[in-house]
């Protein structure tokens, strides 16, 4: 049993739900207790420097296995070409599919190991990861393999999600039906025999996959029981959310695009929105996606890194909480609900995203006292400890 004293817990019950001058139990990785230190259980507790302590943060969308990189695209982009031309061209993603192809596992999980320490020395405790630089049975598996390496491997918990339908490679450039077939009859069945799979994604957009498409994707996915998600809405409106919630999605993501109608099927479908300020900041997109009619509608709102190296080669999760808050107008309230609790949710994880009895004991300490000192500067990182699973993994100083 550990109890911890002296701090100030944003517990995100209920919204923010802060305790101040609170105390934790901590047993078999879960928390046993938390309230006020005056009511809290009398024994050797260690002290907790008066920090702000969060949920462990979510980053509940990054493709951060791949090979290569596409700093010679930021500069195309810089020079006028946009993001979609550059991937007719057989640029963008097939170009990391390329690399990521030719690349060794070993050296995948190497590069990939950087970005991973990058995100969690800052309080993350949980990251997805997503597979769709391979689009060959062969190569996704093993991004999917690096990914699950990645979970064993560190004091972080890695969920997988299969992304096969993200691009259509050059050999199937000509024959969509073949490769969704594939996709759906091979691909995505091997790897989830193999124990790779905690979801299914697909990228629903004009440069991708229709919404037919997906619709088969998401019926493999349902055949053997894994829950959906989407990128939708991110460069046109084809109606991807709609789906999405006939499905029961755990999220939809980017949602640039989203109209009213795609608003209420998500808050219907009890689906989480998952912002991607990252790519909006990278693409310069100029429309934001609906936070008003989100809000009023009581969509669950989430943030994520969305760490690729295309559109977003994000390493930071507490610089996306600041984009969510300048670029979106989210409040820091609503982005550390974004990073917690309805992280949590987009993974469809019920044990963490709060500080409160029988949750997982995943936490992050911060030297710092309200929200806004986590959203408002950048490039500023004031964590103080963390804890996985009820172990420190950065213990104090
Ligand atoms: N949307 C994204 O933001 C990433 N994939 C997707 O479907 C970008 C992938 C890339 O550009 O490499
Ligand atoms: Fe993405």
């Amino acid at each position: 049993m550990m109890l911890l004293k002296n701090c100030n817990v944003a517990t995100m019950v209920g919204g923010y739900g802060l305790i101040k001058n609170a105390a934790i139990v901590i047993d078999h990785g879960q928390i046993q207790w938390v309230g006020q230190e005056s009511e809290a259980p009398s024994g050797p507790a260690i002290d907790a420097q008066g920090s702000l302590v969060t949920p462990g943060l979510i980053d509940c969308h990054t493709h951060l296995v791949y090979g290569g990189n596409r700093a010679n695209e930021f500069e195309q982009r810089l020079n006028g070409a946009d993001y979609a031309a550059i991937a007719k061209a057989g640029g963008g993603i097939m170009s990391t599919v390329r690399a990521t192809r030719a690349a060794s596992e070993a050296d995948l999980f190497k590069s990939a190991t950087k970005r991973l320490e990058t995100l969690l020395a800052e309080g993350v405790t949980t990251v997805e990861i997503k597979s769709g630089y391979g689009l060959d049975i062969q190569t996704e598996a093993k991004m999917l393999r690096v990914a699950r390496k990645l979970g064993a491997r560190h004091n972080a918990t890695i969920k997988t999600t299969f992304l096969g339908a993200h691009t259509f490679p050059a050999e199937f450039k000509e024959n969509h039906a073949e490769y969704v077939d594939l996709v759906c009859n091979q691909a995505l069945p091997l790897a989830h025999a193999q124990g790779l799979l905690d979801a299914v994604d697909a990228f629903c957009e004009g440069i991708a996959f229709s919404v037919e498409e997906t619709e088969q994707v998401f019926k493999a996915a349902k055949a053997l029981g894994l829950p959906v998600k989407l990128h939708a809405e991110q460069l046109s409106n084809l109606g991807g959310a709609k789906l999405a919630a006939q499905y029961a999605a755990l999220s939809v993501d980017h949602i640039e695009y989203l109209d009213a109608a795609g608003v209420e099927a998500i808050h219907s479908a009890g689906t989480v929105a998952v912002l991607l300020p990252g790519a909006f900041y990278y693409l310069r997109e100029k429309q934001a996606p609906p936070v008003a009619a989100l809000r009023s509608c009581g969509v669950p709102i989430a943030i994520a890194t969305d760490l690729n190296p295309g559109s977003s080669p994000v390493h930071s999760l507490l610089s996306t909480m600041n984009m969510a808050c300048v670029l979106f107008g989210l409040t820091p309230e609503e982005a550390l609900l974004g990073v917690t609790t309805n992280a949590a949710k987009a993974l469809g994880l019920k044990d963490r995203g709060q500080v409160k009895v029988g949750m997982r004991a995943d936490l992050a300490f911060w030297a710092i006292e309200r929200p806004g000192d986590l959203a408002y500067p950048l490039g500023f990182n004031p964590i103080a400890a963390i804890m996985q699973n009820g172990q420190f993994s950065k213990a104090f100083a």
